[in-house]
């Protein structure tokens, strides 16, 4: 039977009054797995107000460090408990392999644990600013916290958020992409298990356009934190100039990915592959411009298409999968688009460019690992970002060019260099200007090391310590003693 979901209003789950629904597919077969309710402005604004009132009304803010550590480490534990149900959720929702999925769901969990350690922390400083006055500096919770989720990590976006946001005493309001909110709600699903009080975290499903807009505008909303698109992120804070909310932005990217002739070629084909094909390229920090040294470029290239050639696409629950679904029938045409460009503007296709309809992917979004080579920087496939598993592999001659021509790009997001040198490595890795960078490796992360970008890839930084900050006012107490 399919599920019909509900909004988590002020403690309560609620029917929306809008009577259109969106219906949730699995993408790797389009089958209707929920029907998913479109919040409306006014239902926004309700959830918006319970979650001012649970604020102000101290129920959460107010408690102990260690009352909310104790709260954060009973929802790291009950999605412990369902952490196979919740990669279920996501390979079903978003495409993605079980795998994948399993480690979203492991580092949600790390993320709530993690949160919940850094409350032993102290909360500030103090200093004597002059004879007999004592200055302290104390953080405190900002208040409302929006939180604006895209659809290629539902579970662990989300979690990056509410985490930090809870941690720090805001009241929340989250809203998943309109096509994927069944992770998100089975979190607020074991939230609402927890002893989390009533209002401090509210859910709503429905439009960017309606629900997400309402959330930027809003007076009540003190800060915005939203992962997606630039174009979306730009209109996000167009939209928080009204009350001057703190906004916190991760947006796209057209990563660098940087192989040295002196690599080992080994590991950087590797990488490279792991950095555009994981999560079918749907990846904000993917690796989906490659690099190569003139002299090692034909070796490269033949060594990385023989391997792509064997990544085994399928349905993320089938065994041995190692590429899933993409995410919508909409996003695979407009990759679809994007390969049909590189290929009119000249760039050759040296694997895949096709829709997959054959075994047992008939009637799924699956699309080929491509890879175009022989690209040149003024090329859209080059500058745009595509978000699919599509990559570009570029010529280079000597490092000044490997270091012009990655930073030849309006995002900032990620980056990568392969050499044996380390010298090298670290002169080259310096000067690629991104926010999340690696040295013979791509994609690992945890939790502890700040995440987000420089140029048009956002403001602010998701994770680590710095989040906290995101989410916090600073404030000066002078005491005359
Ligand atoms: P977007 O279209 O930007 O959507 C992201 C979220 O914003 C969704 O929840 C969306 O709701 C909502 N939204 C849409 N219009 C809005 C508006 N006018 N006001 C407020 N919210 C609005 O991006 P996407 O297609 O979901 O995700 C792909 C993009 O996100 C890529 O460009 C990717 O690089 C970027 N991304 C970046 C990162 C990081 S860490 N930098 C991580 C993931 C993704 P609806 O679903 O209802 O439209």
């Amino acid at each position: 039977m399919t599920k019909e979901l509900k909004l988590y209003i002020n403690g309560e789950w609620v029917d929306s009054s809008n009577p259109e629904t969106q219906d949730i597919l699995n993408p790797a077969n389009q089958e209707v797995i929920a029907k998913a309710p479109k919040a409306t402005k006014e239902e926004t604004e309700e959830a918006i107000k319970a979650a001012k009132a649970a604020f102000e009304s101290g129920v959460w803010a107010g408690r102990t460090p260690q009352e909310r550590a104790k709260v954060l480490l009973q929802i790291a534990d009950k999605m412990e408990e369902n952490l196979e149900e919740l990669a279920d959720l996501e390979t079903m929702n978003n495409g993605k392999t079980k795998r994948e999925a399993l480690s979203d769901a492991e580092e949600s969990v790390n993320t709530f644990r993690y949160y919940a350690a850094l409350l032993n922390n102290p909360n500030g400083v103090t200093y004597e600013a002059a004879e007999d006055i004592q200055t302290m500096i104390v953080k405190e919770p900002m208040g409302v916290a929006g939180l604006i989720v895209p659809w290629n990590f539902p579970l662990l976006m989300s979690v990056w958020k509410i985490a930090p946001a809870l941690a720090t005493g805001n009241s929340i309001v989250l809203k998943p992409a309109e096509i994927t909110p069944m992770t998100a709600v089975k979190v607020f699903e074991l939230i609402d298990e927890s002893d989390l009080p009533k209002g401090v975290a509210n859910l709503l499903m429905g439009s960017g356009s309606v629900v997400g807009q309402t959330i930027a505008e809003s007076h009540d909303v003190d800060v915005v934190s939203f992962t997606g698109s630039t174009g979306v992120g730009r209109g996000i804070m167009q939209a928080a100039t009204g009350n001057l909310k703190k906004v916190n932005l991760e947006l796209g990217g057209k990563s660098p990915n940087i192989i040295f002739e002196d690599a080992d070629l080994e590991t950087a084909v590797d990488y490279a592959l792991f950095g555009i094909f994981m999560g079918s390229g749907q990846v904000c920090s993917s690796g989906s411009r490659v690099l190569v040294q003139d002299s090692i470029y034909d070796e490269f290239v033949e060594k990385y298409v023989a391997r792509a050639k064997d990544i085994k696409v399928g349905p993320g629950n089938a065994e041995g999968s190692q590429m899933g679904a993409i995410v919508s029938g909409k996003h695979m045409e407009s990759i679809l688009e994007y390969i049909k460009i590189g290929k009119e503007e000249g760039a050759n296709l040296a694997l895949g460019g096709s829709r997959i309809e054959r075994n047992g992917m008939e009637k799924g979004f699956f699309i080929e690992p491509t890879v175009f080579t022989n690209v040149s920087s003024d090329m859209r496939i080059v500058r745009e970002e595509i978000f699919g598993p599509v990559v570009a592999i570029q010529r280079f001659k000597d490092e000044e060019e490997a270091i012009r021509v990655a930073n030849d790009t309006e995002f900032g997001l990620a980056g990568a260099v392969f050499s044996k040198d380390h010298n090298k490595a670290m002169r080259v890795i310096k000067k690629v200007r991104a926010g999340i960078t690696w040295v013979n490796a791509y994609h690992l992360t945890n939790v502890q090391a700040p995440w987000g970008g420089y140029k048009t890839s956002g403001i602010g930084r998701s994770i680590s310590t710095n989040a906290l900050e995101e989410y916090q006012e600073t404030k000066q107490i002078n005491i005359n003693m």
